[in-house]
């Protein structure tokens, strides 16, 4: 009942409630935007759009199945027309059953016999009984189970020419049958017998509803002094849409391309915007591919480069940064990496920093965690200091390198208990600086080999080089 709340606080807050006449959800929503306080769920635009007569041809449940597509498809409190309640008293019964059950703020309900037919069609527009419609009210009000779901009253008095003294009448008797406010519908090209019944009603204090379709020069600034509450702008939506649609029909029919209409109507992002197919994404991305989502990344970025053995780039690393947050073409290995794992699906990521930890500015996406005592211990202290309690995959990648893609894809969905990431030990690898393992099959060293997923059983690990060593390690496990 979020919304009917909704409503009753906009009339509590707004001098004048302003409502714009729908029938879709994508219109909904177009309203919503426009700033607006709330939709009304037109039948004149519901049934238009169905390309039926505004007669009570359509049913209940498909007024009502429109007036939940632009309830839910925008956060504003609709409003919904419910003709004359589709029957009688006991159609009325059930209609404010599942109009309310169903999350729609507020119905209005009018003085004709079913079936109505549009206000501004023909001539003829009988009126219900005073008496008839009052037990309609009433019944409305005994149904209604949250004070805050309005029913609003509407006189069709003046539409059936039966005089202003007529309009008043009804206006009391509405109100002292329980109507929480009185919509007055009129179809004359000025608001004159509109502003003479606001001011000969306003004492009542009950807000007045009007809907100036013919008399459109009557400006909202003139409404609140005369007791008028809300305006509703009832049908221009659609009006305007087949003014838009007929014209841009028309130009392609003419020039047999689209150039000329191209220009002129949204592109089809604004629709894909006004569809939320961004949510489509966004959900995926956080619920789709769980299990990538789960995986723990660390990153142990906390040694000092190595001294001595190296050449001119390790040396300017040294001085200045980890080495993870060198730049390669403009971007540090770290978000390099971060980005391929974020491609993946991984997004917890911690980054254990120690040598220049200062040098790592937070961002909400990696998680810095600082080994102090970096100096003193070895890489492994660092990897511990990122493990969780709990048990989870987990990938381990060496900071200073940059890994392919499809690499680490295989790794995270390796069913092994745990995978490492080698490559072939070339000859000139020999006695430098690497991690060497001993696996079952020997790499392929010359001519052609297909990569495959086999197991590749490793036998040894170690920091030394060792005779039969065959690869070595790259850094991801
Ligand atoms: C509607 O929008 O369906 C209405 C208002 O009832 S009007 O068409 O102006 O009568
Ligand atoms: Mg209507």
């Amino acid at each position: 009942m979020k919304n009917s709340k909704n409503l009753k606080a906009i009339f509590e807050k707004n001098k004048l409630v302003r409502i714009v006449g729908a029938h879709d959800g994508i219109t909904a929503k177009l309203i919503s935007r426009a700033g607006f306080e709330g939709v009304w769920a037109s039948g004149l635009e519901i049934s238009a759009s169905y390309g039926v007569p505004d007669a009570n041809i359509l049913t209940m449940t498909q007024y009502l199945e429109r007036a939940i597509e632009m309830n839910d498809s925008s956060s504003l409190p609709v409003i919904a027309d419910c003709d004359t309640g589709y029957g009688n008293v006991n159609n009325v019964i059930h209609m404010i059953e599942s109009y309310e059950k169903s999350g729609i703020s507020s119905v209005c309900i009018e003085d004709k016999l079913f079936p109505k037919v549009n206000s501004f069609f023909g001539n003829k527009q009988p009126l219900a009984s005073i008496s008839e419609f009052c037990g309609k009210l009433e019944a409305a009000k005994a149904t209604k189970k949250n004070k805050d779901f309005m029913v609003i009253a509407r006189i069709e008095a003046l539409i059936a020419r039966q005089g202003m003294k007529e309009a008043l009448k009804r206006a009391y008797e509405y109100s002292d049958a329980g109507a929480d406010a009185i919509l007055i519908h009129s179809k004359e090209k000025s608001p004159v017998e509109i502003i003479e019944f606001c001011k000969k009603f306003k004492s009542r204090k009950i807000p007045i509803v009007v809907v100036p379709t013919t008399y459109p020069k009557f400006h909202e600034n003139l409404m609140p002094n005369l007791g008028i509450k809300m305006v509703i702008y009832a049908n221009q939506v659609i009006r305007s849409s087949v003014t838009s649609i007929e014209k841009t029909l028309q130009k392609i029919s003419k020039n047999k391309n689209l150039l000329s209409v191209d220009k002129e109507i949204v592109p089809v992002k604004k629709i894909f915007d006004l569809q939320s197919m961004n949510s489509l994404k966004e959900n995926e991305e956080k619920y789709l591919d769980s299990d990538n989502k789960r995986i723990l990344t660390i990153i142990p970025a906390a040694g000092k480069p190595p001294k001595g053995k190296t050449d001119k780039i390790d040396k300017f690393i040294e001085s200045r940064y980890p080495v993870c947050l060198i730049k390669i073409k403009g971007e540090s290995i770290l978000k390099r990496n971060k980005r391929m794992l974020n491609s993946l699906g991984l997004k917890i990521i911690k980054v254990i920093t120690g040598f220049k930890s200062e040098s790592f500015k937070k961002n909400g996406e990696i998680q810095l965690i600082k080994n102090e005592d970096y100096n003193n211990c070895e890489q492994i202290d660092s990897i511990m200091a990122g493990l969780n309690n709990k048990f989870q995959d987990t990938l381990i990648l060496f900071s200073d390198v940059l890994f392919d893609r499809s690499i680490i894809s295989k790794l995270i969905n390796s069913k092994h208990d745990i995978s490492i990431g080698i490559d072939k030990l070339s000859l000139n690898n020999r006695k430098k600086y690497a991690d060497y393992l001993e696996a079952e099959h020997d790499p392929v060293l010359e001519g052609r080999s297909l990569l495959n997923n086999e197991k590749n059983l490793i036998k040894k690990f170690s920091k030394k080089y060792f005779k039969n060593s065959n690869y070595e390690f790259i850094g991801a496990i």
